[in-house]
Formats: C-alpha cells, sequence, structure tokens
C-alpha cells in the first residue's frame, strides 16, 4: 500500500463539463453508463487520461461516439487508462460513455452503491465513487450532474438522486424511471443515489430569500412516526444558518434518508443526505436524551455541509478540516444556542480530552491538516473534526464574533463553487479583518497537544503579578511557537472579579475582545505584569477553554475551591471541580501504587468532599427554581472520565488504576449517600412523567440520573429498588437506559431480569437493541470474556452491521476496561481476533476497532509485550490498507 502526499498535489489536467449518469439497478448486477464529457484543464498538454476505478466489470468504453478497441486503452485493478494516442486522434472535447457493471449485493464494505435492508443507496466520500464507475475520484474536479435511475417499480418504488427531480416515468417489465438534475457543480465525493421503499415525512421552509423548500425524511416505513424530532431539528438549522451567518438553502428540495447499515454517522450528499438511522429515529421511548441530542447536531451538521464543503468544498483531502473543523465548529455554536452554551462546551472539551489528546498522543497523531495517507478514511478522525473545530473557534476568539462573520463572508464571496485549501480560509479571515494571522498556519502543521505552563507570582512592593507562561509541543519539541489565546480573569479574596481595566498594564498581549479579556500567546515564553492590584487575586486561565492546550498550572486546592464558588464563567467552575477530583484521584492511584494504600482505604479527599457537598445541597435547596442549569450540575458532579484520568500517567498503570476509580466511585457514593439519596428524589419530582426536549428538562434528568447512579454505587439496597422501579415505570429511554446502566455497573445480578425483559420488549427495534448488546459488552463482568463472546453468536448479532458490530466490540474495549485489561492478556487476544474477522467484511469499520490495542506503548511492560505481540500477529495477517495502516504505525 502506497502512501499519498500533500506535497505531491498536481491540478487535475481534464476538466469535466458535464456529468450523465445511468443506474439500471438490479442486487447482483447493476448496470451504470457514464457519459461524460471533458476537455484539457487550462494550461495542460495532453497526456494519458487517467480515470479511477475499483471493482468495477468494464462492458464498454466510446469516444465521442466510437467504440473502442482493447488496444486504446488499458485497465488496472484501481484505474482505466485511455491512451494519449487514443486521444490525439479524437476532437476535443470528449466525449466518453463508460459501460460498467457491480455487484451492490456482494458490497459489504458499504462504500460505492451497496444494500442495506434491500435498499440501494450510495456512500462516496472518501474515494468511493471509483467503485461505481471511472471517474475522477478527487474533490477538486466539480461538474454537473444529472442521473437517471431505473428499477422494478414494485421491490423500488422510490427513486433518488441529487438535486431536483425532473422526470419520472414508468418503462415496460414492471420498471420505472426517475431523472434527477444537480445544478450546482459538485465533486463526485457528494454524489448519492437511494432506491427502495420508504415512507416519507414532509414538511415545508421557506427561506430568507422566500424560496419554498420542500423537506423530506425517508425511512423505513414503520419508523415514520420517530422523524419529527429530525424534522424539526432540520427546520431550526436552516433558520439558525440564515441568522448566525446569512446562509439560506439553495436547492428546491432536502432529503434525508434513514438506512441501517451505514459506516459513519451521515453524508452531506448535496440536496440527498444519507443518514444512520442512529441520526434520524428519536422518540421519547425509543431514544436517550444524549440520542436525541445526537440527532440534532448530526442534523445540523450536514445541512450545514451545504456551504461549508458542498458549495466550498476541498482542494484535496489533505484540506479535510477545512470542511469538518468549521462545521463541526458551526454545529457546536448551533446546539449552544438551542441548549445551553455552558454545558455543550463542556460536553466537548470531556469528549477532546478523554479521546482526541489520547489520539494526539499515540502512533496516529497527526496535525488537523494531514501530510499522508495510506487509506483516507482513517483521517476522519477526532483531530480532524473536534481539534479542526478548536482550531476554527480561535478565530473567532481572536476576532471576535462579528470579526468571525465578516471573515466567513469574505470566504464565500471569494470562493463559492470552488475547491480550496485551509490557507484560503486563513486568509479570508485575515484579509477581512486587517489581522495578519499568519502564525495561525502552525495549527495547521503541528501534531500533539500542545502545553502550557503557568507559574504565578505576586511582588508586593510593587503590587505586581508576574504570570509566566512557557508553550511546549511534545511531539513536536523544535517546532515554531503558536498563537494561543488565553481568556483570562481575577477574583479577589471576597470573590469579586477584579477588573484588569483598572490596573497598569501597557502589555500590547494583553487586549479585550467581547468584554473578555484575553491575553495572546506568541512566543515560547512570555511574562504578563500586572502592576496596582491587591495581593488576593485568584487567577482564573484559559477560560470557556479558549484555547485546545494542557495547561500545566499547580493551583492550591483552596485557590480552586475559591474559583469553584466565584468563578463567573461556568466552564471554569465546572473545571475546578473536576481539577479538585483528577488531582485526588491520581494521588489515590500513585499510593495504591506505591503499596501505601489499598483498595479498601480509597476515599475522597475532604475538599472533594466538602465541594461536592455543596453543590448537591444547592441542587437539593434550590431543586424547584427553573432558571438553573441542572446539566451543569450533573457535570460537575461526575468524576472525570476514565479515559481523561488514563491520559494522566504515563506509563499507565491499568491494574490499579481499575481497582482505584470504581473504589473511589464508591466511596464518593457513600460518603455522599443521603445526598444523592435525596438529589435523586427531589429531582424526580420536578419532572413531569411526559418527556419533554429542552435544556431545563434534559438538565433534571442529567444530574438525577448521576444522583442515582452515585447512590447506586454506594450500595444502597434502597437505590437498587428505586432503580427498579425506574426501569419499571418505563417513561422513557432516558431514564430506561440509566437505571439499566446502573444496575449493570453496581449490581449485575440485579439487572439480569431485567436484561431479559429489555430484551423482550425491544427486539423489533434495532436502535434500542443495540443499546442491550453494548450495555452487555460495555459493563458485564461476571460471565468474563465468554459473556462477551456469547453475544457474537447472538441469532440478533450481525457483522454486516457496523452499529451492532460498535455495539459490541466498540463497548467491550471502550466500556469494559477490567476484561479488556484482563492479566492474562486474553481481552487483546480477543479483540484483535474480530478485527481481523471483520476485516474481511467491513475494513473501515474494522479499522476503527483496532484503535484501542495501538495505545500500547503508553501501558506498563507486561500489558505493552501482549498488546504488541497481539499487534504483530495481526499485521501479518491483515488484508486491508485501512487496518494495515494503522496497525503499521502503531509498531513503527
Ligand atoms: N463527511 C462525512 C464523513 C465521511 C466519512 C468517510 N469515511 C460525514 C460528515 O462529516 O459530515
Ligand atoms: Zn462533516
Amino acid at each position: 500500500a502506497e502512501a499519498k502526499w500533500l506535497k505531491d498535489y498536481q491540478p487535475p489536467v481534464f476538466e469535466v463539463m458535464d456529468l450523465k449518469l445511468r443506474f439500471e439497478l438490479a442486487p447482483t448486477s447493476t448496470v451504470v453508463t457514464n457519459s461524460l464529457c471533458c476537455q484539457l484543464a487550462n494550461g495542460q498538454v495532453l497526456s494519458d487520461m487517467l480515470l479511477d476505478g475499483e471493482c468495477l466489470t468494464l462492458v464498454s468504453i466510446r469516444l465521442n461516439d466510437q467504440l473502442l478497441a482493447s488496444s486504446d486503452y488499458r485497465v488496472t485493478d484501481t484505474q482505466l487508462i485511455i491512451h494519449q494516442a487514443t486521444l490525439a486522434q479524437a476532437v476535443a472535447p470528449y466525449q466518453l460513455d463508460i459501460v460498467t457493471e457491480i455487484n451492490p449485493q456482494a458490497n459489504t464494505a458499504l462504500e460505492g452503491l451497496y444494500l442495506s435492508s434491500g435498499r440501494f443507496c450510495t456512500q462516496c466520500e472518501a474515494e468511493g465513487f471509483r467503485k461505481i464507475t471511472y471517474f475522477f475520484d478527487r474533490p477538486d474536479v466539480l461538474t454537473t450532474y444529472q442521473t437517471t435511475v431505473i428499477a422494478d417499480k414494485a421491490k423500488y418504488p422510490t427513486l433518488l438522486a441529487n438535486g431536483n427531480l425532473v422526470s419520472q416515468t414508468d418503462l415496460p417489465d414492471g420498471r420505472h424511471q426517475a431523472v434527477w438534475v444537480d445544478p450546482h457543480k459538485k465533486p463526485c465525493y457528494l454524489f448519492a443515489l437511494v432506491a427502495g421503499e420508504f415512507g416519507c415525512l414532509t414538511d415545508h421552509y421557506t427561506t430568507a430569500e422566500g424560496r419554498e423548500v420542500l423537506l423530506e425524511i425517508y425511512t423505513e416505513p414503520r419508523h415514520l412516526a420517530k422523524c419529527r424530532h429530525a424534522m424539526d431539528s432540520l427546520i431550526a438549522s436552516m433558520k439558525w444558518d440564515e441568522q448566525r451567518f446569512g446562509l439560506s438553502y439553495d436547492l428546491d428540495r432536502y432529503m434525508i434518508v434513514a438506512v441501517d447499515d451505514f459506516n459513519m454517522g451521515a453524508m452531506e450528499n448535496k440536496g440527498l443526505n444519507v443518514f444512520n438511522s442512529k441520526f434520524v429515529l428519536a422518540d421519547a421511548d425509543s431514544a436517550t436524551d444524549i440520542d436525541s441530542e445526537g440527532v440534532e447536531a448530526v442534523i445540523a451538521h450536514e445541512y450545514f455541509h451545504n456551504w461549508t464543503g458542498n458549495r466550498v468544498t476541498c482542494r484535496d483531502w489533505f484540506q479535510l478540516t477545512l470542511k469538518e473543523g468549521l462545521t463541526v465548529f458551526r454545529d457546536q455554536e448551533f446546539t449552544a444556542d438551542m441548549l445551553s452554551a455552558p454545558v455543550k462546551r463542556i460536553e466537548d472539551v470531556r469528549r477532546l480530552r478523554s479521546h482526541q489528546f489520547a489520539e494526539d498522543a499515540g502512533p496516529m497523531a497527526h496535525p488537523i491538516q494531514p501530510q499522508s495517507y495510506i487509506e483516507m478514511n482513517n483521517f476522519y478522525t477526532l483531530t480532524v473534526y473536534e481539534k479542526g473545530a478548536e482550531v476554527v473557534r480561535l478565530y473567532q476568539t481572536l476576532l471576535g464574533r462579528d470579526g468571525f462573520r465578516k471573515g466567513m463572508d469574505l470566504y464565500f464571496q471569494r470562493h463559492d463553487g470552488q475547491a480550496v485549501t485551509v490557507d484560503d480560509f486563513r486568509l479570508a479571515m485575515t484579509d477581512a479583518n486587517g489581522r495578519n494571522l499568519t502564525q495561525m498556519q502552525a495549527w495547521y502543521q503541528q501534531a500533539g497537544t500542545p502545553k502550557v505552563a503557568v507559574k504565578i507570582t505576586y511582588q508586593p512592593e510593587q503590587q505586581a503579578w508576574l504570570l509566566d507562561f512557557e508553550q511546549h509541543n511534545p511531539k513536536a519539541p523544535k517546532a515554531d511557537p503558536l498563537l494561543i489565546p488565553i481568556k483570562l480573569a481575577a477574583f479577589d479574596g471576597q470573590g469579586r472579579a477584579w477588573s484588569l481595566a483598572t490596573c497598569a498594564n501597557d502589555d500590547a498581549a494583553l487586549t479585550q475582545v467581547a468584554g473578555e479579556w484575553v491575553y495572546l500567546l506568541t512566543e515560547a515564553t512570555q511574562t504578563l505584569r500586572v502592576t496596582g492590584a491587591p495581593a488576593d487575586l485568584v487567577w482564573s486561565l484559559l477560560r470557556d477553554f479558549s484555547a485546545p492546550v494542557i495547561l500545566d498550572y499547580a493551583m492550591t486546592p483552596a485557590d480552586r475551591l475559591h474559583l469553584a464558588k466565584f468563578d463567573t464563567d461556568p466552564f471554569n467552575r465546572w473545571e475546578m471541580v473536576q481539577q479538585l477530583l483528577l488531582a485526588d484521584l491520581i494521588s489515590q492511584v500513585q499510593q495504591h501504587e506505591a503499596h501505601q494504600l489499598d483498595s479498601q482505604q480509597v476515599r475522597p479527599a475532604e475538599a472533594v468532599v466538602t465541594v461536592l457537598k455543596t453543590l448537591l445541597t444547592e441542587a437539593i435547596t434550590d431543586s424547584t427554581r427553573t432558571d438553573v442549569d441542572w446539566a451543569w450540575y450533573g457535570y460537575a458532579l461526575s468524576l472525570p472520565d476514565i479515559g481523561y484520568v488514563i491520559e494522566q500517567f504515563e506509563p499507565v498503570p491499568i491494574a490499579t488504576l481499575l481497582q482505584v476509580y470504581p473504589a473511589y466511585q464508591r466511596a464518593l457514593g457513600v460518603a455522599l449517600a443521603d445526598l444523592w439519596q435525596q438529589t435523586y428524589h427531589t429531582q424526580t419530582a420536578q419532572l413531569s412523567t411526559d418527556y419533554a426536549y429542552n435544556a431545563q428538562a434534559i438538565g433534571r434528568r442529567l444530574l438525577k440520573n448521576r444522583a442515582l447512579q452515585a447512590w447506586l454505587a454506594s450500595g444502597d439496597a434502597a437505590a437498587v429498588t428505586a432503580a427498579q422501579a425506574q426501569y419499571q415505570r418505563q417513561a422513557h429511554m432516558t431514564d430506561v437506559s440509566a437505571s439499566l446502566q446502573g444496575l449493570m455497573q453496581w449490581h449485575e445480578a440485579e439487572s439480569e431480569p431485567l436484561m431479559q425483559d429489555f430484551y423482550q420488549r425491544w427486539a423489533d427495534q434495532p436502535l434500542v437493541l443495540d443499546k442491550w448488546f453494548a450495555w452487555q459488552a460495555g459493563y458485564g463482568k461476571v460471565q468474563g470474556l465468554s459473556g462477551v463472546q456469547r453475544l457474537l453468536e447472538h441469532p440478533a448479532f450481525s457483522w454486516t452491521n457496523p452499529n451492532r458490530v460498535r455495539s459490541v466490540l466498540g463497548s467491550f474495549a471502550r466500556l469494559n476496561l477490567a476484561l479488556f485489561h484482563q492479566t492474562d492478556g486474553a481481552g487483546y487476544q480477543w479483540l484483535a481476533d474480530q478485527v481481523l474477522r471483520l476485516d474481511a467484511i467491513n475494513p473501515q469499520v474494522a479499522a476503527r476497532m483496532v484503535v484501542p490495542l495501538i495505545q500500547w506503548r503508553r501501558y506498563q511492560p507486561q500489558q505493552q509485550a501482549q498488546m504488541r505481540q497481539v499487534l504483530q500477529d495481526l499485521h501479518t495477517k491483515i488484508a486491508s490498507k485501512d487496518v494495515f495502516e494503522i496497525v503499521s504505525k502503531a509498531l513503527e
């Protein structure tokens, strides 16, 4: 497998003026006729024409209506090459008519054209169009498409493709055809086709410009009633993008199709989004709050791509973060406006820290603009998406919302209809604001999470505070310093915000953006000196997580408590509580490692108990108030994710951690059992049994269920009864799920009859059944590995459905750490065996499932040796370049 490099980019030789596609659909043999009209691109000279194509059976090629002979071209495993000499004899523009045949039924990789429960659908990004027909499969070749879909009318009553429907006609032999035209030029990765039996929910939207848009959500007919939330989310997204960015929809029709078998979350094909049904279907009965938030966010994300991705697309796949980082940022801002902004920030930072930081510290570390890839699908990563979104957020932090909007406006003004680079985006931000942002470039080029070390001292004689900053990236020690905005504030002994404006300061790096103080780091080391300030200030740094860095700042517990109480930034108040918890956890793990403590003696420190007690008491006292951000309490009262705790160690004392972490959870449950119980009851009392999707209700449920979890961890029998009762009420999936997960984690035996009941009730709902698999794979301990193995043998398990595979393999390696890291190494071996099996069916998903193994270097010698052995073995057996690339990097 050969790597492709950013530095080797060459512009396309041919320009395509138009593409007409005709599909005669049949499960095992679909005939694709591709009529493309092209000519040499400006400034190019004639050479062989290289068209990408894989797994295609070539039937015929015509050039300007002349049938080509086999000597006029050649076919390899990955290309159709039309000889220069053949082209030289023809007159440009070249009209090519290429007929190929494909077998969608055999396509279990779910890339290209495939079948999901008897319905045809496509997935082309990144390089899947080449599995449909021969073409220039690269994002910088844009053209208009006309798609004709022909199929049996009884089996495939609905025929869809991108753009607007121009005709629908019946044909002989029970077939029918639909013709779709997409007037907007697009790269082939945005092509889509769907055919099958669907139900359809319709609605309408009138754009700010007065254009009437037909909105359609297609799904299996029996699930139609679960599409309302998705439709509401779509309408809210359309409105939001007009208000916040002045961007309106540009076709007469916007279609979303839900399919069960899908490799990722969803795909933004022009006018015809294809979705994993997990991100479309949601009602109170079958989806949790988290699921519904996921639907809202992904519907918005794909919709926002219509401008950031489709109207302005990527020049090459190294620019992926141009559309993904930007679109994630946009969907984050949308969700912040729909629900709670601080809570959204907390959720995103938690995810970034527990998963993206790990990626950035491991063998797959790459800059948000990668330099090379073997399999592009491997680079749809947390780094490109989530860190990419953080980098986009930096522009907004630096320029303010208005400045950012100006930059966006200029970006669209300049690049609408083009395929561009991350530099073009930066330049639009630069030029629209008259700011030199050259230093932002480094954020695109460095892998690794930067560290910012801070030392703060006070000089009483001068009444001066000195804040010494030092930035450093362990993954790129020689790299240029980054531009890092540190939002900051200070609070005095009484907890009053100290206005920096009153201090003597002439440091140009300290600026105010939208009322917030921002200190700009541009050098490796830098000192901020603030004079005329009192001695009792406590500094609040990196507020709202103003840059994706690790802040290395040794605060005293007293200062943390002070900010936990007084900080006006809800993010940092949460952060202070989390830091207290994290520091305490780390110290107990260390003591346990040093044999100074056994698991029975693990207890939360006094300061931790105090702060949590205060929060719980507030939550209980204020429980009837409707102006409280309850989800904030839910998150402040949760332990740092174990993934984030693991991040703090090098090497990771996994065996100790897996004893201390649950012991700590239990001790925290016990220490505050009464308050957890009261929080549970007071919040339950405030919640109506009818499900409502809004920040208040979601927050209350989050806090209530967090309290239930902690109370269950305490071992109190009354908690078990409460959880069982909550399950039996079956009010909505959020409650059902929380009670079952809590019971499985802390009282597995008691959960068993309920799990059986759950199966009986939900066996016919694939998305709900995924949960049943995931909880057992993730929390089931009693039966050991054989319990997880039995899930694979369950009649409802399927290797060809990615959601089902993820619910077992993914949950096992992510959540069931005790089994995954069991001392004999059998957990590692088991996962590797399944990856190998899956690789033959769906390499893209297999490549995701292998990731937990690649962090082997971070562990202690015994786990290192076991994991490495398993990887080496896998390396010799693996067939796909997807898994090969990841395993090779891990072993480098
Ligand atoms: N652009 C798609 C992801 C495609 C992944 C290809 N393996 C969904 C999204 O980010 O919106
Ligand atoms: Zn995206």
